[in-house]
């Protein structure tokens, strides 16, 4: 997700830090680079060009942030306005009915079943209703996704209207007292009236508290066209954003709040049920500068790591003393979190790399395993690791002296990662400041 930003930005931004003054003119560079970079992901041309405006305005005036290097400064600055055309604050999901619209094949009826899923994780009670009368399969698809994830589904008898499923629906999720009842609707190759008739009437039967528009993100541009006519017709509360995997630009991600006025809420990014996520605009500026995301990782992490282990491992990074031991426990710990490219473009530094790097889950076993075959002393001090017993180490592992190495050199390169961290503590968790690399 958003690969092609969080390269560029963070070539740009370092060579940024790397200068020894920071004069106009390397500001407009700057600048320049990053609205190509902005284009080049397909950000709206207005929109790259309001954002700028801005940057540069408090770029050039010089405001004054102590503690702060010039180019970190800018850095800020830019942070901050990312922020900003991101949507701001993270924006909640209110709780009652929640209507899904959107054009054909979007990922409506697939995005009811994540969200259902994620708000049922998170202790909500939850019920969907479809009232896509259109397609044959329709709702036998949610029903199907509903049994899935276990929650329940509202059917009702054959040939009901729409309008009629959608009364009778929230007629039941109140009776049921349910927190949120997700209805879903039919999707449209075109907008034409008699959808946009319909769907204004399900509107006012179902009265819901949230509708959120759900955009196909490899569409791009057209995809916000369509989104503001919804917009104008029946008053959109949200914006999901489907297929983000599928796409390494995302610019529309960028634009949406600008362009139509409402936030993103999630993301899709990819097909299975565990693949949404709350749309959090200072985790995703902090992405784009190759920042990572600490604090998804942190919370993925809590999801499969034991709390006491998390906080052990965690104190010993932040003292900056952090073995082999601990990485061997750490990549155990890892392997139980989930797909590892997603992981790795959430760690600092990582992001920008990420489509160069090709994760192969055997690496990692073989990791272990030489991390295994050492002796505890060795884990805990492993520069005491000689020649001689790299060999012992890869005839242990069943390995070679050369794969040895390499674990080695990833640890210390590790061990530099962290001990940068170790310089922003604190700063990244709550701060809206996460520049002190
Ligand atoms: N890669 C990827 N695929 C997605 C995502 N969301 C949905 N899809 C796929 O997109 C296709 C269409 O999804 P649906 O949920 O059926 O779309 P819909 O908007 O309900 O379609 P209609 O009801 O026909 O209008 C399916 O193959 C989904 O698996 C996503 O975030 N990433
Ligand atoms: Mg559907």
């Amino acid at each position: 997700m958003l690969e092609l930003l969080t390269e560029k930005f963070s070539e740009s931004l370092s060579k940024l830090r790397k200068a020894r003054k920071l004069s106009d003119k390397l500001i407009n560079d700057t600048l320049r680079e990053i609205r190509l970079a902005l284009l080049e992901a397909d950000v709206d041309y207005q929109v790259t060009k309001n954002f700028l405006k801005r940057v540069r305005e408090r770029a050039l005036s010089k405001e004054i942030k102590k503690d702060l290097s010039p180019a970190d400064q800018v850095i800020s600055i830019v942070y901050e306005e990312l922020v900003n055309v991101l949507g701001g604050e993270k924006a909640d999901l209110n709780k009652g009915t929640v209507l899904f619209v959107g054009l054909q094949g979007t990922g409506k009826t697939t995005t009811i079943a994540k969200l259902a899923n994620y708000l049922k994780k998170k202790g909500n009670s939850v019920a969907v209703s479809s009232t896509d009368v259109r397609r044959p399969a329709a709702m036998l698809q949610l029903e199907r996704l509903a049994q899935k994830i276990g929650v329940p589904y509202y059917s009702f008898e054959e040939g009901l209207s729409a309008e009629e499923i959608a009364k009778r629906a929230v007629k039941r999720a109140k009776e049921d007292k349910v927190d949120y009842l997700l209805l879903d609707t039919a999707g449209r190759l075109h907008i034409d009236e008699d959808l946009m008739e319909e769907l204004r009437r399900i509107k006012e039967i179902a009265q819901p508290s949230e509708v959120l528009y759900v955009a196909d993100a490899m569409q791009g541009q057209s995809a916000l066209e369509t989104a503001k006519t919804f917009h104008e017709i029946l008053g959109l509360t949200g914006v999901v954003l489907t297929k983000m995997d599928g796409d390494a630009r995302g610019g529309v991600a960028l634009s949406v709040k600008e362009s139509i006025g409402v936030p993103v809420k999630f993301v899709g990014v990819g097909e299975k049920v565990e693949d949404l996520e709350p749309f959090y605009p200072d985790r995703i500026a902090q992405r784009i500068l190759g920042l990572g995301d600490i604090q998804s990782l942190a919370e993925k992490a809590q999801e499969v790591i034991p709390e006491e282990k998390a906080q052990h491992l965690s104190a010993k990074v932040m003292a900056g003393d952090f073995d082999l031991e601990d990485l061997r426990e750490m990549i155990r710990m890892i392997r139980n979190m989930g797909p590892l490219d997603k992981l790795l473009a959430m760690i600092p530094g990582i992001g920008a790399q990420i489509k160069n790097i090709k994760v192969d889950e055997k690496q990692f076993k073989k990791i272990e395993a030489i991390i295994n075959s050492m002796t505890p002393e060795e884990r805990r001090n492993p520069r005491i690791i000689n020649m001689s017993r790299k060999k012992r180490i890869a005839k242990g592992s069943g390995t070679t002296v050369s794969d040895v190495n390499k674990v080695l050199k990833r640890y210390e390169e590790m061990r530099k990662i962290m001990r940068k961290l170790k310089g922003m503590a604190g700063l990244p968790f709550g701060g809206r400041m996460p520049f002190r690399i």
